[in-house]
């Protein structure tokens, strides 16, 4: 059966709304058509053919596009005048309409069977059986548990009008403080370290335009060639005109390749490399010390902090060469301008927080905030993720940036929704706590998701869905079944981008219009109309709008006076100007493209530096887990898998492991061979990817799927304390290879759970850094190993040829044996790199000690006249297993004295 789509948009069911302290009822005339059973056809008869200027549905660079979507199959443009895009699309952004028509959409609610039994099928059902079983589930766990007992989790990914609402839902409709959002899993670190340091968290200070202009850019843990492809034409102008980009990355990415410089950090040590770059700004004599005293606070207790930060313990500790180091620091300082960019890599760690603010750290005493095409950016993620953490689909947030316990803003915010700040409920918990405190006595026992599949992307994700199956109600509002829908008691379909208007704010932090192209499925509701109906079921209707442009008018006034103040800007002025940049408190106020140029938005005008320590990971590689796993995107797809992995299955890949040939070798594993990934907390499955990019010590997944090749299983939920974001970028991990190419099948079966494995013990007690262990219940009782243990990481083995010896010179030109003992061979099946040299002459003539390659000079070390040398090596090159490295010493003839030889290897 199908129903036909209507070809006008329904009439809004706008009318009356929320009005300031005088609340009006508005109804809306439900769909009450049977129920089609999902997953078939959607008609393509409509005869307006009028293009629709909007934006793709998927990440925060919300490229402009122009859509044709009367008749089918919806075509789309690029625009090519749209500011950020300027014609450019991703191949994500250009298969987006077939989201539109997709067999897999859900066009009806659906409900379990047997009410209460997840094991139940899901059956197709009226919104009224619907709903009537959410409200009827809400009212009852409220009355017996109180109103917290109902939680609510969005989505960075809603439009601002969405977020808002949702945030107003859950604390004026469902009176519940248990609201948070996927944004902790996002963007969470840097926003906290942005509200420190600059008092105000906009991830970008200035508009994309900019990084084709500025000299420098230190780009740390983001992947934009792959996850912003269309941002790399900014880029590259910037690189045409001779600007130098240093990529900091375990891996070699597209984006990584045409930067000056690559910088392999072993996963989660950012936080220390960009103390020993601040560390060497400042003994180079490269801090702007008329920008530190004019604008920020702070500055000596981070140079003190970070003085400890040398620049040999920072090569230790990252795996980057001091040279690199200096590099770095060298381009960074001696440019016109420069800019620090950071993303999820180096921010979804336990120490995300810090490591932002080292940064921050870096830019400002470089001076590089508020000045022309210069500053510190996070690059945020998802298409509404600057938006969608501004509005109150926050734990502890109202609209407009403002704070839930402070009591100006709760006043404020109250008498914009027409009630009594004392009804305002208090912050709730964050993400990943409210998830995993469920099944607990303070745990919520409802849940309600919008825009979210958390089962697949949130941390240890085994964890999270046995939490989830002590719920007694889970409702998902989605497009498509979810992993996460799929687990729900009640699904509810929804509206998708191009059948709804709102707006978006893009990380430029510029407020753009999505508009509406077509109108939804017959018999679906939007998340607004949604809201509305369950509102009006708990009687609180009278408070929502189901009409965006009216809630956008309220967004404006509760927005008014906050930190991201919209209330200048309109649909119209966003039109007119091709977005308008926040803040923008007035409608003469021009927006601010750019920030910092005068004063900082903190109270005394200054930026502030804050010290920060190194603390390593949660988990440390050891003899069990040996591997750093880490995680992130790809190209083609687009966050948990639920619109790409359907969308154009010729771009599907199949899940996959990326890791170094030489560790694969190690492992027996050959490329396309499908490989089991195992940690403490879980194992999943994906075929694996040779590439020499990535370190030898580290293995990336992309967490891309469900079900058996789930990355999260694998990952650890160690939260940031500052932020909450989870320690999505490094755990400890095996590896097993587990079928050939041709077992395609084995990424079908999900492998059991691991048995917990017990860590063996630290060869020495664990760093006395403050540990960040995961709230509320004890991890595996495992003990963490310590990066400092000996020999526990990665089953990394320091060796060194070292002493000291009389010699007696046969010419400078005639290197010769020195001792027996300067000799090392290489295990087979190990790797060896040189790290170092040392060296001390008591002569009063020039010496040269070689480093020999089987017998073939590899690095000649001169050492001058009763002088001494220190030479940090690149660590790029490698000695394989049978290499014999010895140290020769070449004086002239005759010559004789005393050499002091310290050659240090590292062996993986
Ligand atoms: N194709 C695609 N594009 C997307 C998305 C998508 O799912 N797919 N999602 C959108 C969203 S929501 C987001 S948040 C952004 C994310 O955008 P990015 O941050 O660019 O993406 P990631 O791949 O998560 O991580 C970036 C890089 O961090 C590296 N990395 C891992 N661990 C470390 C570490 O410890 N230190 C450092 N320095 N680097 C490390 C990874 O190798 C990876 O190349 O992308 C957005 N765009
Ligand atoms: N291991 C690992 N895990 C990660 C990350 C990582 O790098 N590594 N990154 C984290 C990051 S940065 C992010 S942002 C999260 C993202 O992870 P998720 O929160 O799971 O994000 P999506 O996969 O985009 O899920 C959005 C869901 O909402 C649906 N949807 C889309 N639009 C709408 C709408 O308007 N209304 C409703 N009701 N539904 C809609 C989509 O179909 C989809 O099922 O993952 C995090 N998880
Ligand atoms: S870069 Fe982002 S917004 Fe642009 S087409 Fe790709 S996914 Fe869409
Ligand atoms: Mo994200």
């Amino acid at each position: 059966m199908s129903a036909a789509r209507p070809v006008q948009p329904p009439p809004r069911p706008g009318g009356p709304h929320s009005v300031r302290g005088s609340p009006v009822s508005v109804a809306l005339p439900l769909p009450t058509r049977g129920a089609p059973s999902p997953g078939r056809d959607i008609p393509t008869d409509s005869p307006t053919d009028s293009p629709t200027d909007t934006h793709c549905p998927y990440c925060s660079f919300q490229c402009g596009i122009t859509l044709v979507a009367g008749s089918r199959p919806a075509t789309l443009q690029p625009q090519e005048d749209f500011p950020t895009n300027r014609g450019g699309l991703c191949s994500k952004g250009w298969n987006a309409t077939e989201l539109l028509d997709h067999p897999d959409r859900l066009l009806t609610p659906l409900v379990r069977a047997v009410p209460g039994d997840r094991s139940s099928a899901l059956r197709p059902a009226t919104w009224d059986e619907a709903l009537g079983r959410v409200v009827d589930g809400i009212t009852a766990s409220q009355q017996r548990y109180g109103r917290d007992s109902i939680g609510v989790f969005g989505g960075g990914g809603l439009t601002n009008e969405k977020a808002y609402s949702l945030g107003k839902f859950a604390r004026v409709a469902l009176r519940t403080a248990m609201i948070d959002y996927n944004g902790r899993f996002c963007m969470s670190s840097s926003a906290t370290a942005g509200n420190k340091a600059f008092g105000v968290d906009r991830g970008m200070p200035f508009p994309v335009s900019d990084i084709g202009e500025t000299a420098a850019i230190l780009l740390v843990g983001a992947n934009p060639a792959d996850t912003m492809p269309p941002a790399m034409q900014w880029f590259d102008a910037g690189r045409a005109a001779g600007a130098q980009h240093i990529v900091v990355d375990p891996r070699r990415t597209s984006t990584a390749q045409g930067a000056s410089v690559h910088l392999r950090p072993t996963p989660g040590t950012d936080l220390a490399l960009a103390n020993g770059l601040l560390h060497l700004a400042i003994r180079e004599g490269y801090v702007d010390q008329a920008y530190i005293d004019a604008r920020t606070t702070g500055f000596a207790a981070v140079r003190a902090g970070v003085r400890s930060f040398w620049p040999d313990r920072v090569e230790r500790i990252t795996g980057i060469a001091v040279d690199d180091l200096r590099r770095t620091v060298q381009i960074l300082a001696e440019a016109p301008s420069a800019m620090i960019l950071t993303a999820r890599g180096a921010e979804q760690h336990s120490n995300g927080t810090d490591t932002a603010q080292a940064f921050i750290n870096l830019a400002l005493a470089l001076g590089l905030p508020g000045k022309p095409f210069s500053g510190y950016g996070t690059i945020t993620g998802q298409g509404n993720g600057q938006g969608g953490r501004e509005h109150g689909q926050k734990a502890d947030q109202l609209p407009g940036y403002r704070r839930l316990d402070d009591p100006a803003a709760r006043a404020h915010v109250a008498a914009v929704w027409g009630i009594d700040p004392a009804e305002l409920p208090r912050p709730g918990k964050s993400a990943f706590e409210m998830l995993d405190a469920i099944g607990t006595p303070d745990g919520v026992r409802v849940l309600m998701v919008m825009a979210s599949n958390l089962v697949v992307s949130a941390p240890d994700a085994n964890r999270v869905a046995d939490r989830l199956a002590a719920l007694d109600l889970l409702v998902v509002s989605d497009i498509f079944l979810s992993e996460t829908a799929a687990r729900a008691d009640v699904v509810l379909p929804t509206a998708q981008w191009a059948e709804e208007e709102g707006t978006m704010t893009n990380f430029e932090g510029r407020v753009i219009h999505r508009r509406q192209a077509l109108p939804p499925p017959a018999g679906v509701l939007d998340d607004l109309q949604l809201m509305i109906e369950l509102a009006r079921r708990l009687d609180r209707g009278q408070y929502f709008s189901a009409d965006p442009r009216t809630v956008f008018d309220e967004l404006r006034r509760a927005s008014a006076g906050g930190i991201a103040d919209y209330a200048g800007i309109s649909y119209e002025r966003i039109d007119a100007e091709q977005g308008v940049f926040w803040p923008c408190p007035t409608d003469e106020h021009p927006g601010t493209p750019r920030m910092f140029l005068e004063r900082f938005p903190t109270p005394d005008g200054r930026a502030r530096f804050i010290r920060v320590e190194h603390r390593d990971p949660a988990e440390m590689p050891d003899a069990d887990y040996p591997f750093a796993l880490t995680t992130g995107r790809l190209l083609t797809q687009y966050q948990s898998g639920t619109q790409t992995r359907r969308n154009n299955a010729r771009m599907v890949p199949d899940p996959c492991v990326q890791l170094h040939p030489d560790l694969a070798r190690g492992q027996g594993i050959g490329a396309g061979d499908i490989v089991e990934v195992r940690t403490r907390r879980g194992a999943a499955r994906f075929r694996a990817q040779l590439d020499d990019g990535i370190r030898r010590d580290t293995v990336f997944v992309p967490f891309h799927w469900g079900g058996a090749s789930n990355a999260n299983t694998l990952t650890l939920a160690a939260l940031d304390p500052y932020s909450r974001m989870p320690e999505f970028k490094v755990c400890a991990a095996a590896l097993e290879r587990v079928g050939d190419s041709d077992d395609t099948h084995l990424l079908q079966q999900v492998p059991e759970r691991p048995v917990a494995v017990t860590a063996r013990r630290p060869t020495r007690p664990p760093s006395t850094a403050a540990r960040v262990r995961s709230p509320s219940r004890p991890q595996s009782t495992s003990p963490i190993t310590s990066s400092t243990s000996k020999g526990s990481r990665m089953h990394t083995k320091n060796r060194f040829l070292q002493g000291i010896y009389a010699f007696t010179g046969q010419g400078i030109d005639k290197p010769a044996v020195l001792h027996a003992d300067l000799t090392y061979l290489v295990p087979d099946g190990s790797v060896a790199q040189a790290l170092y040299f040392r060296g001390g002459n008591t002569s009063d003539e020039l010496v040269v000690a070689v480093l020999m390659r089987d017998g073939v000079p590899m690095r000649y070390f001169p050492i001058g006249a009763k002088s001494d040398v220190h030479i940090p090596l690149r660590v790029v090159e490698d000695m394989e297993g049978g290499t014999a490295v010895e140290l020769y010493l070449a004086a002239p003839d005759g010559v004789s004295g005393t050499v002091v030889l310290d050659l240090g290897l590292v062996e993986v």
